[in-house]
């Protein structure tokens, strides 16, 4: 079997998606997410110009073979736009693997570890009473897990909370738009924030927050030691993560959890955190950590070093991608949560999919393959819109991390 055809797909349904389609000989399709927010056009066009004359006439068996040549014979490793663009193929060749099998992809994986993947949800409206009733929707839907973000008092904007947390999408406009930080309003108010929401729902339900790479490592002990009393299931990317030490900074003053990884594209980006023990979930996702056959090492590296999988989820994943997780998140031994923000409806349509939400858990599909498909001629009726994620600065005009 050869690869006869492969396509990149720009389209937004609502936000914009990259996906990579491959056609094979004999008729089998496979598909692979490459959305990188806010930077879409550069992975389309690595793919079309260097990737995709690459992928023609060869064996799509060849699941490795492939991830290495694209790694390897690139010269240039590692990455966010290369290492998406190698994460569109792998998951596109797994899913062809499927095809092939007749299995499900989480089969080839080693099969089932668990009979569903439990998910958080996002609470972030901006009234504290408005996070205690969408904590309460969300507990209501069967949710185990929250991730409850708060808007800062004297802030104009705050990031991850909305006026309706169901539309969340911070790629909001063309060009960057500015918000505004302040690290000693934020540390005032979010523990007590976390108070009331564990004094309203109790000590069951496991409660997530995320700092989005804003705080010191002392003043992300701080706040880790401050939000020891309500006993978080993790605080996540406190600091910017280059700096992979600066997390043993923060473990030698908390016991708060933490979590990392939505950013990073390879294993290299978090090997002294995983085995320096400096973390409790890694973040890392198919789409921006070279695809199932890359993440999977990830987490068996993870595995090792007591660390869990926390694999990132917002909306600007595509279906295609969370598809490809819920087959990791099944199989592996050590998973931890699932981000799990639902698409929007036409989302949804453009990609039809088998996976499904139930009482707090998604379950994979169970038909070979990735279950999950784009339709091109739907696609096609929503064409590309620039959109760039926002940046942030401190109120007397700093740049700051967003
Ligand atoms: C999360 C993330 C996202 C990112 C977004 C950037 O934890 O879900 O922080 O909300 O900001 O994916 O494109
Ligand atoms: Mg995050």
């Amino acid at each position: 079997m050869r690869i006869a055809e492969a396509r990149v797909i720009v389209t937004c349904p609502g936000r914009n998606f990259v996906t990579l389609k491959l056609v094979t000989d004999d008729g089998l399709t496979g598909v692979g997410d490459a959305t990188l927010n806010g930077r879409e056009q550069a992975v389309a066009a690595y793919l079309t110009e260097h990737v995709v004359p690459v992928l023609l006439g060869r064996d799509p068996a060849r699941i490795e073979d492939t991830w290495q040549l694209l790694y390897k014979g690139a010269y240039w490793r590692r990455g966010p736009v290369t290492m998406s663009a190698i994460a569109a193929v792998d998951t596109a060749l797994w899913d062809i693997k499927g095809k092939v099998a007749g299995l499900p992809v989480h089969e080839l994986l080693g099969g089932r570890s668990r009979d569903g993947v439990t998910v958080y949800g996002h609470a972030s409206v901006s009234s504290l009473d408005g996070i205690l009733t969408d904590v309460g929707r969300l507990v209501d839907q069967g949710y185990r897990a929250v991730r409850v973000q708060a808007a800062i008092p004297g802030l104009p904007t705050t990031y991850g909370v909305s006026a309706d947390a169901r539309t969340y999408e911070p790629a909001g406009s063309a060009l960057p738009a500015q918000e505004v930080w302040s690290t000693p309003r934020y540390l005032a108010h979010v523990p007590g924030v976390f108070e009331r929401v564990r004094a309203e729902f109790g000590p069951d339900l496991r409660l997530l927050h995320d700092a989005h790479h804003r705080l010191t490592p002392i003043e992300a002990a701080t706040l880790g030691r401050r939000l020891e009393p309500y006993a978080l299931t993790w605080l996540e990317d406190p600091v910017p993560a280059e700096l992979q030490e600066g997390y043993r900074l923060i473990r030698q003053h908390t016991t708060t959890p933490l979590a990392v990884g939505e950013v990073f594209n390879s294993i290299w980006d978090c090997q002294e955190l995983i085995t320096g023990q400096l973390i409790d979930y890694i973040r890392a996702s198919v789409v921006h950590a070279g695809g199932i056959s890359h993440l999977r090492r990830i987490f068996d590296l993870a595995h090792l070093y007591h660390v869990r999988s926390g694999s990132h989820g917002a909306t600007d994943l595509s279906p295609i991608c969370l598809a490809a997780a819920l087959h990791l998140d099944v199989s592996i031994p050590n998973f931890g949560l699932q981000e799990y923000m639902p698409h929007t409806a036409a989302t949804d349509e453009v990609f039809p999919h088998g996976y499904h939400y139930e009482d707090g858990y998604l379950h994979p599909s169970t038909t070979p393959g990735l279950g999950v498909d784009i339709d091109e001629e739907l696609a096609a009726r929503y064409p590309y819109r620039p959109a760039s994620l926002p940046v942030n600065r401190l109120e007397d005009g700093t740049l700051h991390s967003w």
